[in-house]
């Protein structure tokens, strides 16, 4: 009889939302040459009390992995790498995103060009690529981003399949219209929304209906959300994508038992389990299923089936989402 973390190890996995560059563990971050005392700022996070201050911790320590992938070969290795550990926690489906940077080094073409070339470079994982627009950029910057997105978009049209917004929750903004033009130019769009309290924007943003919404921590009126937005929110069913250790350690959450998803659970809302930030949180998807699990009390078939129904809220073709139901379904019957 296999152990719930067994089982959590184990099953084919699909993952949602993961930043490339939050995603780089300490093994990474020593082959990209960064140092001991960079890597060292990864566990002040553990040992913060205030949650206000993890959350902005979690924001600073992306400058250490900026830093270290500044060029277009540290892009390409840091993605290799991240896409190997998926695969060694049997991810078989992973939608990585990650924001086109600008370098002294590599224009943010060269920098998308890199992270494809990694992908396409391996054959472990079905990879798609999300881009990212980050919300405490300048309308400027994010709209010279947005064209080099839809341009890369057109070239590698199976590969870069959605827009996502994301960034530090605590300022900028969420530009309709850059986001209304990419979903005309076909890419599925997924937003950040209602990680802190914010009810305006998350009414602008469920108006929107953006295809994906990734943590929306505060919707439900028990975490600080207006009775307007959870009750449109119910009417539309857009998937969550819900991301525990990283809304626990960065604080917009207080602990696993009192994790927002349990609504969804309740409700029997449509939403994904993914890991965020693996390497800043130290957590891999295995895990945190296992911790979902265990917050909940849940069976090893409910676990099986919510990573079964998050193939239906991915950007893969039809086609992609009946092979990879196919190859879920051969590992169930094959358990028993
Ligand atoms: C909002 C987040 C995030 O794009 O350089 N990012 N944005 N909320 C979160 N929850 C904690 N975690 C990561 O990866 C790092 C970038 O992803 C966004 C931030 O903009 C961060 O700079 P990339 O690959």
């Amino acid at each position: 009889m296999t152990t719930l973390l067994e089982f959590c190890q184990r099953l084919p996995k699909i993952e949602l939302h993961a930043h490339l560059n939050g995603s780089l563990s300490e093994r990474t971050l020593r082959i990209l040459n960064v140092s001991e005392h960079n890597i060292n700022l990864y566990q002040l996070l553990h040992k913060q009390s205030n949650a206000e201050e993890r959350l902005r911790l979690a924001f600073s320590l992306f400058k250490v992995a900026h830093d270290a992938t500044n060029t277009i070969d540290a892009v390409c290795t840091a993605t290799k790498h991240v896409i190997e550990e998926y695969y060694r926690d049997n991810v078989i489906y992973l939608e990585l995103r990650t924001t086109p940077r600008e370098e002294s080094a590599m224009s943010r073409k060269e920098y998308i060009e890199a992270v494809i070339k990694a992908i396409t470079d391996q054959n472990l994982v079905v990879v798609k690529l999300l881009l990212s627009i980050n919300r405490t950029h300048s309308l400027d910057e994010s709209n010279e981003s947005l064209e080099t997105i839809l341009e890369m978009h057109k070239l590698y049209p199976n590969i870069i399949k959605g827009l996502d917004l994301s960034g530090s929750p605590y300022s900028g903004h969420f530009y309709k219209d850059m986001f209304e033009r990419a979903r005309q130019q076909k890419l599925k769009i997924t937003l950040h929304c209602a990680e802190i309290v914010n009810n305006e924007e998350v009414n602008t943003i469920l108006q929107f209906k953006p295809d994906r919404i990734g943590h929306g921590t505060t919707l439900h009126t028990k975490y600080g959300g207006s009775q307007t937005n959870w009750e449109l929110y119910n009417n539309l069913k857009i998937p969550l994508e819900c991301c525990l250790t990283s809304n626990v350690l960065s604080g917009t959450v207080k602990s696993f038992k009192e994790h927002h998803v349990a609504e969804w659970i309740k409700h029997e809302l449509p939403f994904s389990i993914n890991t965020d930030d693996k390497g800043i949180f130290s957590t891999n998807l295995s895990n945190e299923y296992y911790l979902m699990g265990e917050a909940f009390n849940l069976s090893k078939e409910y676990i099986f089936n919510c990573n079964y129904k998050a193939i239906d809220y991915s950007f893969a073709s039809d086609e992609e989402k009946e092979q990879i139901k196919g190859i879920l379904t051969q590992w169930k019957s094959a358990q028993y």
